[in-house]
């Protein structure tokens, strides 16, 4: 990476240098207190676990509007006189903000990169517009692509959604996106390409061929994924699940439920899942759930980071600062060995009220230093003996005599049965929940 302190034209974020790690004790609250890039921790850096990712809707498109009010922050580039020198600055403003950060990766959707045209092909010249300045921009700074998206849910016409749209129409729109956005991932060398469905699942049951809208969208997918091979893309298809917001019912409902959709339509091979915390706590789960059955599917492709408020039911966006989550999923990343080469994005807002340039630092700061504290004590936790213990050992009766029989398929219902008869009223096992939780308030109380 140079050391330029700022790309293009002008320096859009001023008085900020470039983020340094100055460890714990330090009180620069522009420095980074525990994400040391190259710190080995269970064998691999620090950079090579997180790989952190800045995303580009909420950190330079999104000025704190809300349904009830207006935007809060004033842009330096959104002054500039029209849509492509808007969409240049905004550009050069990233990746200045991404190189005084030292984050390696960002992701985009092709409408907040560019600007929607008047059709196809002048949304395509637009893109491409914007790939090519993006792609000397990441030349410049050393910043790498881990995802691209095409927005498929802000304009009206996505209304009754995209690619399960019940107007072929629209649904051949949303292709022309999806191809356009999967050129443009390939041109910067992305790592993975990403489906999140926000107008994929219905508002009123009654009005909805809800079979034949799945259908379509396994074919929509199938179909990205072809043409996505064809043009030498060879790293991971996405899906994010998320439940309901914007519509009612999403059929990307929660991790589960698009791994089963994946396996039925032959697509698990091609498409991984990409699980954001605020969309696992909406379907009613934690974090650290909808990972472990991701991983547990072998399905665990990357990490949209962020969190929800408790005390209310939408997706709010903040930035992860909560350590206890970070550490709980950053224990599923570490047994899964790692989410590459997906990685850990900051879907993430700074909140309405929070308008200096400077925020959007401090925000990514402690996000990175939260998952860096989670990845430390998560790497303890593991290699506690009596966490290996109290978890994998509950099942210990499994591992010989009648209980490996079953698990190898070889004892009937009606061997089940004679075995109960036998043995009497089995002996009671606590679970020793809370001895597990004392362990890894014990941890995290230890630091990093
Ligand atoms: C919406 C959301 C999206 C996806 C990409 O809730 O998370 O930003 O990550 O379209
Ligand atoms: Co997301």
């Amino acid at each position: 990476m140079n050391s330029n302190v700022f790309i293009g034209d002008t320096e859009f974020f001023p008085g900020i240098g470039k983020v340094q790690f100055e460890g714990p004790e330090s009180d620069n609250p522009l420095a980074f207190k525990a994400y040391d890039r190259n710190r080995v921790v269970s064998g691999k850096s620090m950079d090579e676990h997180l790989r952190f990712a800045v995303c580009y809707w909420h950190s330079f498109c999104a000025s704190g509007g809300d349904p009830f009010g207006p935007g809060t922050r004033q842009y330096k580039w959104a002054d500039r006189p029209d849509l492509e020198s808007r969409a240049r600055a905004r550009l050069d403003a990233a990746f200045e903000f991404f190189s005084k950060l030292g984050v390696p990766y960002w992701c985009f959707h092709d409408f907040d990169m560019a600007w929607e045209g008047v059709g196809v092909a002048d949304s395509e010249k637009n893109l491409q517009t914007m790939v090519e300045l993006a792609k000397e921009r990441q030349a410049e700074t050393g910043t790498h692509l881990l995802w691209g998206t095409a927005n498929l849910f802000s304009h009206p016409r996505y209304m009754n959604g995209a690619a399960t749209n019940p107007d072929f129409a629209i649904l051949t729109r949303a292709a022309a996106q999806v191809k356009a956005a999967i050129d443009a991932t390939v041109e910067l060398g992305g790592h993975n390409y990403v489906f999140w469905g926000g107008r994929e699942g219905y508002a009123c049951l009654q009005n909805t061929d809800t079979k034949r809208e799945l259908e379509h969208l396994a074919m929509f997918l199938a179909k990205a994924r072809d043409y996505g091979r064809s043009i030498g893309f060879d790293g991971t298809f996405l899906i994010e699940p998320k439940p309901m917001e914007p519509m009612y019912h999403q059929y990307d409902f929660d991790a589960q439920t698009v791994i089963g959709f994946l396996r039925e339509h032959g697509l698990a091979g091609d498409f991984k899942l990409n699980i954001e915390a605020n969309h696992a706590t909406l379907a009613g789960h934690t974090f650290a759930h909808d990972l472990r059955m991701a991983a547990d599917a072998g399905m665990l492709g990357s990490i949209d980071a962020n969190r929800g408020n408790p005390q209310n039911g939408w997706d709010t966006d903040q930035f992860p600062t909560d350590l206890y989550d970070a550490v709980h999923a950053m224990l599923v990343v570490l047994e899964a060995g790692g989410v590459a080469p997906g990685g850990l994005n900051f879907d993430a807002k700074v909140r309405r009220e929070s308008t200096d340039p400077e925020d959007l630092f401090l925000a990514h700061i402690g996000g990175m230093d939260t998952f860096a504290r989670g990845l430390v004590i998560a790497e303890r936790v593991l290699a506690d003996p009596r966490m290996q213990e109290l978890r994998f050992g509950r099942y210990s009766s499994y591992d010989s005599g009648n209980g490996k029989r079953f698990e190898n398929g070889e004892l009937s219902l009606a061997d089940l049965r004679d075995i109960a008869a036998t043995n009497g009223e089995p002996r009671q096992v606590s679970a020793r929940q809370e001895l597990v939780e004392n362990i890894i308030n014990d941890h995290i109380a230890t630091g990093t």
